[in-house]
């Protein structure tokens, strides 16, 4: 019997960190090297670091203006950039990592030869970073695919479907840190204990509820909803006689909104409109990993015609309609759009 009797301030004498989480789990994979294991380990490095920065910036003006020189008389890093820096350089030196597609690069990142693996990694690494000036909760979010031989990696090789993913998820930086992750099975939940400085399992096999009771998305655009948005959000507000209406909720921020989804059930949308004929969200690094997440936790994910993980991408910052939560939710929307 596993002795979890608590130490001193509490500390489990036998907590489950993500590593240990991966690990056990790499274990009951016949086959597996332990390369991704080390590369979410390297991951969950640069995570810890952009959560320390978010935490500090509004004493070290981290979210100034890039270029702008804070106190200390040093270079201030938007905190997008020193993210983005953070990811690039952590993944890197896992040396599991061929090529990285990040939404701050226009280009493909290829690594250098001798710290070249197998791995792809999309990544947004400080999604709503906007928010960040009114401390609203933002976030990271991240794809891993592979590539099955040693030839060199290629940007053919970072458009794949994100049905050929073999991990995503994504952090929340909130009132408390958490890391969302799925290998492959259904998603768990992580929460970082400054005490020890790890991720430890909080939220183990999440599911979200086959139907909820909360639709969000950005209602100043109704104006350029298709008719089967508009049709849904109207069956949302005035609901048949007898039953309640939805509530509204929507941050701005896609991991808080995504993070709510998960947990409480309901929809999360962000449709493609005059303005953005494609939507706004970039399907690599945004939608295919919450569409991943969601699939894994017994949800939907579509752009409205199509499954989100079944998009062939054609460019890495392509964008897609974005329809995402509880199955018969999004169902009910589905069949509102038909
Ligand atoms: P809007 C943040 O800028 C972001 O990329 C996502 O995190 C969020 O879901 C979306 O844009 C919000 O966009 O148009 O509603 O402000």
């Amino acid at each position: 019997m596993t002795d979890h009797s608590s130490g001193i301030d509490g500390i489990d004498t036998d907590c489950i960190t993500l590593t240990r989480f991966v690990l056990e789990g790499q274990k009951s994979h016949p086959g597996a090297t332990g390369d991704l294991t080390m590369l979410l380990n390297s991951l969950m490095c640069a995570i810890k670091a952009v959560s320390a920065a978010v935490r500090r910036a509004g004493i070290a003006q981290l979210y100034g203006m890039a270029g702008s020189i804070n106190i200390q008389g040093e270079t201030v890093q938007k905190l997008d950039v020193l993210a983005n820096q953070l990811f690039i350089n952590q993944m890197s030196s896992s040396f599991n990592v061929g090529i990285m597609i990040s939404e701050e690069n226009e280009q493909v990142i290829i690594v250098e030869p001798k710290k070249r693996g197998k791995y792809i990694v999309a990544f947004d690494p400080l999604d709503g970073s906007s928010n960040i000036d009114c401390l609203v909760s933002i976030g990271s979010i991240f794809g891993i695919w592979k590539v099955d031989d040693d030839r060199i990696p290629t940007v053919k090789d970072a458009l794949q479907p994100g049905r050929q993913m073999v991990a995503a998820g994504y952090a929340l930086y909130g009132s408390g840190v958490m890391v969302v992750i799925s290998t492959g099975d259904a998603p768990s939940g992580f929460t970082l204990d400054p005490n020890i400085g790890e991720f430890v399992l909080t939220h183990k096999d999440m599911q979200i509820k086959p139907r909820g009771s909360i639709y969000s998305i950005n209602e100043a655009y109704t104006k350029d909803w298709e008719p089967g948005v508009l049709k849904y959000v109207e069956k949302c507000k005035f609901p048949p006689e007898g039953k309640s209406p939805y509530n509204a909720r929507y941050i701005g921020s896609m991991v808080a909104d995504v993070h709510r989804t998960l947990i409480f059930g309901g929809i999360f949308m962000y449709p493609a409109s005059k303005k953005s004929p494609k939507g706004k969200l970039r399907l690599l690094y945004e939608c295919c990993p919450m569409a991943y997440i969601m699939e894994k936790a017994g949800g939907k994910a579509t752009d409205g015609k199509q499954r989100i993980l079944d998009i062939v991408p054609e460019q890495l910052h392509e964008r897609s309609a974005c329809f995402l939560g509880s199955k018969e939710d999004v169902d009910d929307l589905i069949a509102c759009l038909n």
